[in-house]
C-alpha cells in the first residue's frame, strides 16, 4: 500500500501499519538523519548552511578530506558537536520509546551519530556510523577521552602519535563489525522492520530493508519524500515522522485496547 496523498497518510495507511506491529514479536527501526530534522539538525544532504555553505558533506566525510585538511574537518565536527549540545529529542524520537514499550521487543538502528535516540529512552540502540562524541586516534586503536571543544585542529594521540579523529564512520571504511552483524540479524529476524528518514543512498544501511523484505517482513517508509525504499516497502508514510510516529503509536495502543 503506497499512500500517495500530498498531504500526509491517510488514517488506513496509518492503521495498517498498527495491525502489523500489535501481530509482531519483534519490530527493528532503522533511522536516518531525517528523524532528527525536527530537533533542529540538518540532514546529511541539506544544502550547508553559514559558513559550510561551500562545503560538500560527502567529501568532508571521507578519511581523504581529514588527512587533506585537518583543521577545516575537525572543526567541522565541532561546529555539529556544538549544535547537538542543545538539541532535544523530538516526538518522532519519543514515539519510538512508546512504541519500544508497547511492542514486546523492540531495536532502533541508527545511521545517526546524534546520540538522540538514547537522550529520548530508546533501550536498544544500535549505532552504525559511530557517534561524534567519541574519539580515536586515526586508525581507530586508541581511544581518546576529555578532548576539549574549540580545538583549531585535532590533537595527537598521546599512544601512537596519530592525530585524534572523531569516532565515525567516513566513506570508505568499514562500519563496526559487532553493530553491523547485529543490524542484520535483527533485520532478518524482525516481523515489521520500519524504515525512518533515510534517502537510502548510502551502503551497507541501505540494504537492511531489502534483507528484512526477503524475510518476509512487512517493511514501513516513513519520510516527507519518496526514496527508492518507499517503491519496496509495504506501506509508504509521506510525512514528517515527528507527525507520523506519535499516530502510529496511538493507533496500535487504540488496537490492542480493542482487542484486550
Ligand atoms: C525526513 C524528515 C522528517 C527530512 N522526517 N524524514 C555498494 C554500492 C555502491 C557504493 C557502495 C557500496 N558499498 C559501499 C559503498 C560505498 C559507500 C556508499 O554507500 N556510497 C554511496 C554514496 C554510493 N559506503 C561506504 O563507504 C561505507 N563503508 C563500507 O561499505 O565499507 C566497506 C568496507 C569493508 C571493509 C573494509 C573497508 C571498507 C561507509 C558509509 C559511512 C557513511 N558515513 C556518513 C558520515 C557519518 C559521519 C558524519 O555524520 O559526519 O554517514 S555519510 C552520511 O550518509 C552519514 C549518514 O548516516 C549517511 C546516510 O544519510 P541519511 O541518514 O540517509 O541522510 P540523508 O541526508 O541522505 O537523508 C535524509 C532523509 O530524511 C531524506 O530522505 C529526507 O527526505 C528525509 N527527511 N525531513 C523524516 N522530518
Amino acid at each position: 500500500m503506497t499512500d500517495k496523498q500530498d498531504n500526509g497518510p491517510d488514517q488506513a495507511a496509518i492503521e495498517a501499519v498498527a495491525g502489523y506491529l500489535s501481530k509482531a514479536s519483534r519490530v527493528a527501526v532503522l533511522t536516518g538523519a531525517g528523524i532528527s530534522k525536527e530537533s533542529g539538525i540538518p540532514t546529511f544532504r541539506d544544502a550547508q548552511t553559514g559558513l559550510w555553505a561551500n562545503f560538500n558533506p560527502e567529501e568532508l566525510a571521507t578519511p581523504q578530506g581529514f588527512m587533506k585538511d585537518p583543521p577545516m574537518v575537525w572543526q567541522w565536527y565541532d561546529y555539529r558537536r556544538k549544535l547537538l549540545m542543545d538539541a532535544q529529542p523530538n516526538p518522532g524520537h519519543c514515539a519510538l520509546v512508546d512504541l519500544e514499550n508497547v511492542v514486546p521487543k523492540l531495536t532502533v538502528i541508527t545511521q545517526n551519530i546524534d546520540g538522540l535516540h538514547q537522550k529520548a529512552g530508546s533501550k536498544d540502540v544500535v549505532e552504525l556510523h559511530g557517534s561524534i562524541i567519541s574519539f580515536f586516534c586515526f586508525d581507530k586503536r586508541h581511544p581518546a577521552v576529555d578532548v576539549p571543544f574549540e580545538l583549531k585542529e585535532p590533537p595527537k594521540c598521546t599512544v601512537c602519535g596519530s592525530m585524534i579523529r572523531p569516532g565515525v564512520v567516513w566513506f570508505g571504511e568499514a562500519l563496526p563489525h559487532e553493530a553491523l552483524e547485529r543490524a542484520i540479524k535483527e533485520c532478518e529476524s524482525s516481523d515489521v522492520v520500519l524504515v525512518v528518514g533515510t534517502s537510502g543512498l548510502v551502503q551497507p544501511a541501505a540494504s537492511l530493508p531489502i534483507m528484512a523484505l526477503r524475510r518476509n517482513a512487512k517493511v514501513v517508509d516513513v519520510n516527507p519524500e519518496a526514496t527508492a525504499i518507499s517503491d519496496l516497502a509495504h506501506v509508504f508514510l509521506k510525512a514528517p515522522s515527528g507527525s507520523v510516529l506519535p499516530q502510529v503509536v496511538s493507533a496500535l495502543q487504540r488496537l490492542k485496547a480493542k482487542t484486550s
